[in-house]
């Protein structure tokens, strides 16, 4: 059975309306990362921080999948196959995906970074809101930022060592350590496939441009 490990970025979801980070009219073009996505950014302000992703939350509960999602719902029942997102949104697992793995977290999960207590996030956090657990105010969403460590790292890292095949959707692969996933594919002797609005640059063995509306299904089938 081939072993296929699919990495996937904010373009997987861009055609449902959730917004890429460095696209024209991405969120970096309108928001200053430093201050929304770093722990010092939340340190410094933390309302506006919720307020950020209290947006993108409601935007996210307002989204339906799309034909690249349910696409790769389908294929990830089946044996042999590890869906690793770098998105916080769960367009995927409403596809009805299996087992997805989260490496920057997830929107609809709220973390208490004093007791690290997770729970289902409310539509709306403010930094009044008090952990269920601790009873601390210290509640913030459960993604990762810059300067963190990414989720689940050691069974991606497993996954990657042992693929056949690594097939990257939607990213523009300039985030580490997710941007050198293709190069510890390619040094295990796996095939490399990209299938992407517009190629990042990076070498893949196969280039496939266009809408993941079509590229994805299109290569799922
Ligand atoms: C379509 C499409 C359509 C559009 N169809 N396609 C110097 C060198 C190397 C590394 C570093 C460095 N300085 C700092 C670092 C580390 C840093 C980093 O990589 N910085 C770089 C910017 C240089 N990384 C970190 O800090 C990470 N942690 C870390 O490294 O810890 C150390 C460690 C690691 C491992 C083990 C032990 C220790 C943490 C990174 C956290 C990133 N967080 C964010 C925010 C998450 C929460 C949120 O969503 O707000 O994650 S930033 C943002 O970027 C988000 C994304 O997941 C991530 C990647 O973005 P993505 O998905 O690629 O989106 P875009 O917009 O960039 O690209 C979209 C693509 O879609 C484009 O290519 C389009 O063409 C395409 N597209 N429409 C198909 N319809």
């Amino acid at each position: 059975m081939e072993r296929v490990v699919i990495l996937s970025g904010a373009g997987l979801s861009a055609e449902q309306g959730l917004g890429t980070f460095r696209d024209k009219d991405g969120l970096w073009t309108r928001y200053d990362l430093e201050e929304v996505a770093t722990p010092q950014g939340f340190a410094r302000n933390p309302a506006l921080v919720h307020g950020f992703y209290n947006a993108r939350r409601a935007n996210m509960r307002g989204a339906v999948p799309g034909d690249a999602h349910r696409a790769l719902a389908r294929l990830s029942t089946h044996g042999g196959v590890t869906l690793v997102t770098q998105n916080v949104d769960d367009l995927l697992e409403r596809a009805g995906a299996r087992n997805v793995i989260h490496m920057h977290g997830e929107l609809s999960q709220a973390l208490c970074h004093a007791c690290g207590h997770r729970w289902q996030a409310p539509d709306e956090m403010s930094p009044e809101d008090l952990c269920p657990a601790c009873a601390k105010p210290a509640t913030r969403p459960d993604v990762v930022w810059f300067g963190e460590i990414p989720y689940h790292m050691d069974r991606i890292e497993d996954a990657l060592a042992a693929a056949d095949l690594f097939v990257s959707i939607g990213t523009s692969g300039t985030v580490y350590p997710a941007a050198g996933f293709v190069d510890m594919a390619r040094h295990v002797g796996a095939r490399t496939v990209e299938l992407t609005l517009e190629p990042s640059g990076a070498i893949f063995d196969d280039v496939r441009p266009g809408p993941a509306s079509e590229t994805v299904p299109a290569w799922v089938e």
